[in-house]
């Protein structure tokens, strides 16, 4: 008798958790997503959107809320998606951050070996490791085998998470993999980061509803993909026979600049300069300057490639908030 695989997604209001699980429930999982409050303002949307989904209360930095939800679940696949995961907002809560970003990796991974006991092969772990940690970029581009500089609370927690996973695959023989994800965008993206930041900008300063867009540092690079894309790789992942560490990118990076080049010429606007401001509150006590991955291992062993290019996600997030601000402004 075969079962019915079923996953628990950690972050499930968040991007990727949204993505992953129409991926999943599209290949016949049964999937949980773990929610977090007691009056989640995301709740709603979240069950609109992904029918069939069920929901578990949890927080990741409570393991007995996170062993009921196991319980409940009984899943075979375990996707540790949440985070606090605002790079800027973690040096104003550091130690929230660290608990949250890094602590709650160790619930998870624990709450996974206390949950498979004596059979470490019943159940498979994902967690979301982050290109951050390659911070002050010590190779270029950047491979699994590079050296970690983390330049923010946000680096270091999520470096504590990818070694502590490393050490539970090494300890206790758990299938326990990290994806070491570059920048990944979608119209879904949180409006508090920039590209997200700039498409909304973009698209209202086109429809006459704002004036001037304020950033920080144009001039730093990121390696950035479509979220769609990136959430199929955390899946293959899982279906590997050895766990592993996988970098998961483009290879193409791309200023801020570039960004506003593009997602401003397709509103038909070329001279953004005009309408961008430099505001000192944007630049951050530390900048990971330059991010360009090497996704080769990724091609090689999982099959995977990026399928939606740096111009086409701009037009991607550039065209759905162009229809979603004239629907709020009832154009
Ligand atoms: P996101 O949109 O910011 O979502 C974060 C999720 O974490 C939200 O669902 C949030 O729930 C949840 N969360 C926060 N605190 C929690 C807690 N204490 N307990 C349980 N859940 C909690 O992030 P994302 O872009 O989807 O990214 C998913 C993961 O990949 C994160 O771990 C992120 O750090 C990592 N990552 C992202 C990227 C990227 O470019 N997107 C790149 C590398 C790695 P609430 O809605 O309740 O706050
Ligand atoms: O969009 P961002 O806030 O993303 P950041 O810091 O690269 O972090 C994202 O990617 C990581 C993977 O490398 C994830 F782990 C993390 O969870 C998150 O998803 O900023 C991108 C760049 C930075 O260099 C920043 O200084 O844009 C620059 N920037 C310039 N002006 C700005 C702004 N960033 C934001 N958010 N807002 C600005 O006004």
């Amino acid at each position: 008798m075969t079962t019915r695989p079923t996953a628990l997604i950690t972050g499930i209001t968040g991007q990727d958790g949204l993505y992953l699980a129409e991926l999943l429930l599209s290949k016949g999982y049964e999937v949980f997503g773990l929610i977090r409050g007691q009056n989640n303002p995301k709740r709603e949307y979240v069950e609109r959107t992904i029918p069939g989904l069920k929901l578990v209360t949890g927080d990741i930095t409570d393991l007995s809320s996170v062993m009921r939800a196991f319980h409940t679940a009984q899943p075979t696949e375990v996707y540790n998606l949440g985070a606090i995961s605002f790079v800027a907002y973690s040096w104003e809560n550091a130690h929230l951050t660290s608990q949250v970003t890094g602590l709650g990796v160790l619930n998870m991974l624990e709450a996974t070996r206390l949950y498979a006991g004596n059979d470490v092969g019943k159940v498979r772990f994902y967690q979301a490791s982050s290109s951050e940690m390659f911070g002050k970029v010590h190779e270029v581009p950047q491979r699994e085998t590079t050296l970690l500089w983390p330049r923010s609370p946000y680096g270091v927690a999520k470096v504590y998470g990818h070694y502590m996973t490393i050490n539970y695959r090494e300890s206790y023989g758990m299938h326990a993999s990290s994806g070491i994800l570059f920048n990944h965008e979608s119209p879904r993206r949180g409006p508090e980061f920039v590209t997200r930041k700039v498409t909304q900008a973009v698209t209202r300063i086109k429809l006459g509803l704002q004036e001037k867009l304020s950033l920080g540092n144009l001039d730093a690079k990121r390696d950035w993909g479509f979220a769609g894309d990136y959430v199929e790789a955390m899946w293959r992942m899982l279906q590997t026979d050895e766990a592993d560490d996988y970098v998961i990118s483009t290879g193409e990076t791309h200023s801020i600049r570039e960004l506003l080049d593009i997602a401003f010429a397709r509103v038909d606007i070329a001279d953004w300069e005009q309408y961008v401001y430099i505001d000192p509150q944007f630049f951050r006590p530390a900048e990971v300057d330059l991010l360009i991955g090497d996704p080769a291992k990724a091609k090689e062993k999982l099959g995977w490639s990026p399928t939606v290019s740096f111009t086409d996600l701009v037009h991607m997030m550039v065209d759905s908030d162009l229809a979603e601000q004239r629907t709020l402004a009832g154009l």
